[in-house]
């Protein structure tokens, strides 16, 4: 079956140009300025704009933390993603202390497979580092799990700098890649210990614990272990200014060093910690959100290509999961939905508000995670023999976001009442239209996909 999507505004990395895109059997067939065929069903795109399906490549869903378990897991996580336009998450499958990383990445597959509504994909979470972890390696990345996170902080996940270092190396040996959580744990826990001691125990404490400064030393520090061990390195969740300048001078001194940000660090500023009663939890995410200052320079990052990727860190808890910690900040879980209206905000508050073009929009939720994640030009382009993954922006199309209407399975909106200019339409998942109208047509349609090594 072939399906013809007529006279759209088709987007690239590079140019964005009217064509026709033809499709047949789940890939992308042509794509031209003019392209007749009569067998195909037709589908009038004026006035759209067509995207390189989004990728996401940094969610928590169905992860045991903090005592709890995140609000979302794959059946309603993913399919609060393929709303927003996302036909692809990179999910962190997690290895338990003592666990293999066989037996993390078949829990995954267990948490995933059938119950996902778009195509997915693992990184693996390295909590446990032993000379069996170091052998099985390799057999992830048959796996085309190639590439792997890394805290610096968070005590059931932490590695210390030594760890980190022949984790790097290792990779180097297999071509993999390590995303990093970049922040100084013993500080925060001395900060930490000071506010308690002082009686501040509510959401107000919980950026004041965890500074700026302590996510650039976390950067520095990292950079100096990936220069030492020759390795490319990813600075996941970058939120300020202090943490990209360190990632500025090891790339001065020719470190291949790549950023991810996210859109609350863009969008949101750290007074939301002092909003009235315990409203402030619905932010706790670590890092945590940053001065307006930090967001006129991640905007301007992205402008540049400082910052590559644009994911969401989406680790939702419902409000009552929050209250675990309403007598204690560091009780609260820490995370925020967002995988539903990534793609919504950036091209509301990005495109339409003529921060950034429609070409940088595709690199960061497109073309450079497809490519830094190993599954270009399967994903991430409008190509022949790619994918037929494609969401379709109406510019036209007006929405407010409300929790009310949200797919994702939690009672709050980080970005309540917003009003959206212009939204995601349809969503084609290789070839299948399975969002229409902003609205699920089809569930549960997602492929794990196998990646290959990063080339950006
Ligand atoms: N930060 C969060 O806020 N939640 C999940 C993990 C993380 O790094
Ligand atoms: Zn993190
Ligand atoms: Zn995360």
């Amino acid at each position: 079956m072939k399906t013809l999507l007529k006279n759209g505004l088709v987007v690239s990395g590079e140019e964005t140009r009217k064509a026709d895109v033809l499709l047949e059997d789940g890939k992308i067939l042509w794509v031209k300025s003019e392209i007749a065929c009569d067998e195909a069903t037709v589908i009038d795109m004026t006035g759209k704009i067509l995207f390189p399906g989004f990728i996401d490549a940094h969610t928590h869903f169905d992860l045991e933390v903090a005592n709890t378990v995140t609000a979302d897991d794959f059946e309603t996580g993913t399919r609060a993603a393929i709303v927003g336009g996302t036909t692809l998450i990179i999910d962190f499958a997690t290895q338990n202390k003592g666990e293999t990383l066989k037996e993390a990445l078949a829990n995954w597959h267990k948490k995933a497979d059938d119950k996902s509504s778009c195509d997915y994909a693992f990184h693996m979470a390295i909590s446990d580092w032993n000379p069996n972890v170091s052998r099985e390696i390799d057999d992830m990345m048959a796996a085309g799990v190639t590439t792997f996170k890394l805290y610096m902080t968070y005590p059931a996940m932490i590695l210390n700098d030594g760890e980190i270092y022949q984790v790097l190396k290792r990779l180097v040996e297999v071509g993999g890649i390590a995303g990093v959580h970049c922040e100084n744990a013993p500080l925060i826990d001395a900060l930490i210990a000071e506010h308690k001691a002082k009686g501040n125990l509510g959401p107000s404490a919980h950026p004041t614990s965890r500074p700026d400064d302590m996510e650039a030393e976390a950067v520095h520090r990292l950079m100096v272990i990936a220069k030492e061990a020759d390795s490319p390195i990813i600075v996941v969740h970058l939120t300020n200014e202090k943490a990209l300048n360190e990632i500025r001078t090891a790339r001065a001194k020719g470190q291949k060093v790549y950023a991810e940000t996210c859109p609350q660090y863009l969008l949101l500023d750290d007074s939301v910690y002092e909003k009235p009663g315990f409203e402030g939890a619905k932010y706790v995410c670590s890092p945590p959100v940053r001065k307006k200052h930090d967001q006129e320079v991640l905007w301007k990052a992205i402008v540049d290509g400082e910052v590559n990727t644009m994911s969401t860190d989406h680790c939702s808890f419902t409000t009552q999961q929050k209250a675990m910690g309403k007598d204690d900040f560091t009780k609260i879980p820490n995370g925020m939905p967002g995988v539903e209206t990534r793609g919504n905000l950036i091209y509301s508050e990005g495109v339409a508000k003529k921060r950034i073009t429609l070409e940088t929009a595709c690199r960061v939720l497109s073309e450079n995670p497809a490519k830094l994640y190993g599954v270009y030009p399967q994903k991430g382009c409008i190509a022949p023999g790619s994918d037929a993954d494609i969401t379709i922006i109406d510019p036209k199309k007006r929405k407010v976001i409300r929790a009310s209407e949200q797919l994702q399975n939690v009672d709050y909106a980080p970005f309540e009442g917003v009003e959206l200019e212009g939204c995601v339409d349809q969503v084609f998942l290789r070839g299948q239209l399975v969002v229409e109208d902003g609205k699920l047509l089809k569930e549960k349609q997602g492929q794990y996909i196998h990646r290959g090594k990063s080339n950006l």
